[in-house]
């Protein structure tokens, strides 16, 4: 039966009704007030009306049908219904900072871009740090490419270096960008896998296209894991121009060196972190910048001329190359420092568009044909992803530096033309007018040629470099790259892909080959792959494409966690939190409980983590403080064998004190231990402790564990 209504207003409703009327003050003019009492802003729809009641619908007594006319409801869950946009095809998954840019010296000789003429400027700039393949919800620490894409905002317009972390690239030329992002993301049959390269599209397009060789090194790499983006290098990858006052051009490749140094994590650990903190690097990011430890890049440069491009040994063009920084030194000409947050992640982060036709008077394009093709793309995936040509109205994508245009209308537009005149010539003399002087000029480089669909022969060696790196690595690096090649074809459900892949390995080098083949269980060996270009045996190792030959020299920014129990060494505990703390590094606690430990002087201590939030994947390094009381609890807890037992696979320094040896027992590494796992106090401990932990690993321990080998 139904229940009985009643249309005079019931003495709740009357009350609610009277206690909103009451937070409504007028003012003396009769205007209301959007304050309520105690200064609380009063809730308005998005047409600035007051409301009243954001709790229930508007409906026919208290369980009757809704409404049509409740305007407030409407118009609450259109907004709802339409909060996401497209997210970005490729790099959806990112974060971005602000921060400035500032110039070393005047580099007027070379470019007449305005950030670049007096030494000190600064200029604000916004970065967006991203992953490739995967969805806006993937994991951090997928193995991918990190996209460095970089906004300055000039006082002569908006300067986008749209980088990498990787200085080459997967193709020569853009036609092929589909082809590979679609075979690198999820199959489209069935949806997966989600932010991961190890699948048959993936390595079936890789094998047909020999020209991804260098970069599939890369890729299999260290580089594809960092630690953070604060320990990662970003590169222009492209060969641009500077043109100077007189419009004499240099050729230029851009790179941003981390000030901290490089610093990767191994994949069990990538693996691991992606399920304890699958925003490892966002968080990472967060917390350096609101501590006040804001991360620092400094932008290097390649200067070098035609003659140079001339007699390289490869084409300047050609994006799956590098020039060793050992043959053309990089030259530091300024740093970027990141210091400020966004206050909101879809405004900034998600909007901002980046372009890589976005430069200023003075740095001009190569004909890099990959160049060439992105500078049609970025303006493009814009006008799709936020919806209107009038993009550039957010702030985030608005020029800081004066400006003025006759463009106007269009979807969302919130600055048109003010006047008559939206146009020009015209008699009246109003509106901007260009300017030959001060505006872009573009290089007037000489062309000639054929309409053709051709790619240059002087692309066609595939091998040699991928070679160059692969022999620039440290065994342990070599290591990785074997291992990160058998992981991912061991996904490989076709056998003819992997075997296709051993071939071209056999151009790279055939330890490799042979050790990933043997891996693989492949019966035979195949022959190696057809060659244009024979590889070249002849290029030397070059020391800075290693990670650990360019690793830091001290623990600073990294995160130590110690694994604290009731009964802790109280003074041993303080002296090392503050050795840590010296270093410029940062000391997280885990406790076998929420909220902390009593200490061995009967001070409370707060820990960061649980145990079970806290494993050792999401530090750099570890320590276990422990007491003998607190022994039998841990020994139960097999979080704490995980947490010493990944640790010592990861390479990790391991500092202890005596109590903790039944850990190490537990985890079954007593027998193991090496020079990376150290006592504490020890006669020397604690200080070699701390001066151990700037090399960062232990990868001498790693061909004695599973990890090592390959
Ligand atoms: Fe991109 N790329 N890309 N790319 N790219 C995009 O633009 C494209 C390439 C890079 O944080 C898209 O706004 C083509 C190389 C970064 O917002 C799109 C080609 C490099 C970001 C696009 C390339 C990059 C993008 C998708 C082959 C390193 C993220 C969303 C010729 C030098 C920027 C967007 C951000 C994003 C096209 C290859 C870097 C579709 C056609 C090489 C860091 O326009």
């Amino acid at each position: 039966m139904a229940k009985k209504t009643t249309s005079v207003p019931s003495a709740q409703q009357a009350t609610i009704a009277e206690i909103h009327d009451q937070k409504l003050r007028r003012g003396q003019g009769g205007e209301l007030h959007q304050i309520a009492e105690n200064d609380t802003p009063v809730l308005t729809t998005a047409q600035g009306g007051p409301v009243a009641d954001d709790q229930n619908t508007l409906r026919v007594g208290a369980r009757g049908p809704a409404l049509i006319e409740d305007f407030h409801f409407r118009e609450k869950i259109f907004h709802f219904d339409h909060e996401r946009i497209p997210e970005r095809v490729v790099h959806a998954r990112g974060y971005g900072a602000h921060g400035f840019f500032e110039t070393y010296e005047s580099l007027a000789a070379y470019t007449r871009a305005d950030l670049f003429q007096r030494p000190g400027e600064k200029t604000p700039a916004f970065v967006r740090f991203s992953t490739v393949a995967g969805n806006k919800g993937s994991a951090d620490l997928a193995r991918d490419v990190r996209g460095f894409a970089v906004k300055l905002y000039t006082q002569e317009g908006n300067w986008d270096l749209v980088g990498n972390n990787i200085p080459v690239f997967f193709i020569q030329d853009a036609i092929k960008f589909p082809d590979v992002i679609h075979a690198a993301k999820q199959e489209p049959d069935r949806a997966f896998p989600q932010a991961q390269t190890a699948h048959d599209n993936f390595w079936d397009f890789i094998s047909l296209t020999p020209e991804s060789m260098h970069m599939v090194m890369w890729v299999m790499s260290d580089r594809a894991i960092p630690r953070s983006f604060r320990f990662m290098e970003g590169f222009g990858v492209h060969t641009f121009r500077l043109i100077n006052a007189k419009d004499e051009s240099t050729f230029v490749k851009f790179h941003w060196k981390p000030k901290l140094g490089l610093q990767s994590v191994a994949w069990n650990e990538a693996v691991k972190i992606n399920g304890a903190d699958p925003d490892f690097h966002r968080r990472d990011l967060w917390q350096s910048i609101k501590s006040g430890n804001f991360p620092e890049w400094e932008l290097s440069v390649q200067l070098f001329d035609q003659e140079f491009a001339d007699r390289f040994d490869f084409d300047v063009l050609d994006p799956t190359k590098i020039i060793p920084e050992e043959i053309l030194p990089v030259k530091a000409i300024g740093r970027l420092v990141l210091d400020r947050m966004p206050d909101n992640f879809f405004a900034e982060t998600e909007q901002v568009a980046f372009m890589t036709q976005n430069v200023p008077p003075g740095i001009d394009f190569s004909n890099d044909p990959l160049l060439q093709g992105r500078n049609f793309s970025y303006l493009d995936t814009q006008l799709k992803r936020l919806g209107s040509t009038n993009f550039t109205h957010l702030p985030i994508n608005a020029p800081k530096c004066p400006f003025a245009h006759f463009q106007q209308d269009g979807h969302m537009a919130m600055r048109n033309p003010v006047g008559r005149t939206n146009y020009q010539p015209n008699s009246h003399g109003e509106g901007p007018r260009e300017s030959p002087l001060r505006g872009y000029r573009h290089f007037p480089a000489e062309e000639q040629g054929q309409k053709v669909r051709l790619r240059a022969e002087s692309f066609a060696d595939h091998y040699s470099q991928a070679r160059q790196f692969y022999i620039s690595q440290t065994p342990p690096e070599q290591r990785h790259i074997a291992m990160a090649l058998t992981f991912e074809l061991s996904k490989v459900e076709t056998p003819v892909i992997r075997e296709r892949m051993v071939a071209h390995l056999l151009n790279i080098d055939e330890t490799l080959a042979t050790t990933v083949a043997e891996k693989l269980g492949l019966q035979t060996m195949p022959k190696p792959a057809d060659a244009a270009v024979p590889t070249r045996q002849d290029l030397p190792p070059s020391p800075a494409l290693s990670i650990i030959e360019r690793g830091p020299k001290r623990f600073e920014g990294r995160k130590l966690g110690i694994l604290v129990s009731d009964g802790v060494n109280a003074k041993l505990l303080k002296e090392l939190t503050g050795a840590i703390i010296e270093e410029k590094a940062t000391v997280e606690l885990i406790a076998p409980k929420v909220g902390g430990v009593t200490a061995s002087d009967g001070t409370w201590v707060e820990a960061h983590h649980m145990i079970d939030g806290g494993p050792s994947v999401l530090f750099d390094a570890v320590a276990l403080l422990t007491s003998e009381a607190a022994m039998d609890d841990l020994l139960r807890e097999a979080t704490v064998r995980d947490f010493v037992a990944d640790a010592f696979q990861h390479c990790k320094f391991i500092g202890y004190d005596q109590s903790a040896l039944p850990l190490l027992e537990k985890a079954g590494i007593a027998e193991a231990v090496d020079e990376g796992v150290i006592a504490l106090p020890g006669d020397e401990g604690l200080p070699s402790f701390v001066s151990e932990l700037g090399k960062l690993r232990v990868w001498g321990r790693e061909p004695s564990i599973k990890l090592g080998k390959a």
